[in-house]
């Protein structure tokens, strides 16, 4: 179960030249069907709660019928804690297959999301930015930018209508933009106008809408810029995406390959995004309506 080594060599070629690439049939039409029911599954359990549910790195990000007429969830984080057929899945082989000629045979992973955008539920788009953004700790990797991945796995079909990740090719090569730094600290409330894109020199002609049909993946660096807009259709978009780092150079993430040797989580949680994860690790609800 090896991705081939042309689509590899694709991939990282298509990376190298425009900031990003596509990976088609990135897991199996088997694989695939088991995900998106792992998924559903996880979309109930993330449902029980009545408002943003956070342990550890775990979360649930939840929109409360109070404010969105019905509940919906939006985001899970971490949730290979709650379910160890994700934890498997963190370390499929072919994540190594392809992250590790950029990576190295250490690999850490520093976030695992899963992003649905359920139809009728309002801010499901992401306004224009780069993750590095997201990025707290730069002093703890040896170069944050060269040593991290990100990648992410299309769970249902993802098209224009549903809020399919849109990207700017080739934006990677401008350094750090800004872009969405003024939300206080959200990306999900309000969208990108076309003038902040011009003026930090980006073309918005230049968007291209990340067309992926379920199991096929895409892979961006912390300086490429991406969004995505509110789901539109009645279809689900369900999009889980991680971000790997050189486990040598990198003292952030949990261990997903050590020499290429799949890894489980561990007793306790390492530090990976949260800066303050460890003054609060007992389980919470959050009631923060960063929402209104
Ligand atoms: O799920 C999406 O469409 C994009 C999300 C994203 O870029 C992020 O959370 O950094
Ligand atoms: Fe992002």
């Amino acid at each position: 179960m090896t991705l081939s080594a042309a689509q590899v060599a694709d991939a990282l070629a298509q990376y190298e030249r425009d900031g990003y690439a596509i990976v088609r049939g990135f897991l199996s039409a088997d694989e695939v069907a088991e995900l998106q029911a792992r998924t559903t599954e996880l979309y109930a359990t993330a449902m029980e709660h009545p408002v943003t549910f956070r342990h550890g790195n775990l979360a649930y990000e939840v929109l409360p019928e109070q404010h969105f007429g019905q509940r919906y969830v939006i985001q899970a984080y971490w949730f290979s804690w709650a379910d160890a057929y994700f934890d498997h899945l963190r370390s499929h082989p072919h994540y190594f297959d392809l992250l590790s000629p950029l990576l190295g045979r250490d690999i850490k992973q520093v976030t695992q999301q899963m992003h649905w955008k359920p139809p009728g539920a309002r801010l499901t788009g992401y306004r224009f930015h780069q993750d590095l953004m997201f990025r707290e700790a730069k002093h703890a990797y040896d170069d944050v930018v060269r040593d991290t991945v990100n990648v992410g796995l299309a769970i249902d079909r993802a098209t224009p209508e549903n809020g399919c990740l849109r990207i700017i090719p080739r934006s990677n090569t401008k350094g750090y933009l800004g872009l969405s730094d003024n939300g206080g600290g959200s990306i999900m409330k309000g969208l990108t106008l076309e003038d902040e894109l011009v003026d930090v020199g980006l073309d918005p002609a230049d968007i291209v809408h990340v067309e992926l049909e379920p199991g096929d993946l895409a892979m961006w660096s912390l300086l490429t810029v991406h969004g995505s807009l509110p789901n539109e259709s009645v279809y689900e978009r369900a999009f889980a995406i991680s971000s790997y780092v050189n486990g040598a150079a990198s003292q952030r993430g949990e261990w997903a390959f050590r020499d290429g040797v799949p890894q489980r989580l561990g007793d306790v949680p390492q530090l990976c995004k949260n800066e303050k994860l460890y003054d609060r690790l007992e389980p919470y609800h959050d009631p923060t309506e960063w929402y209104l």
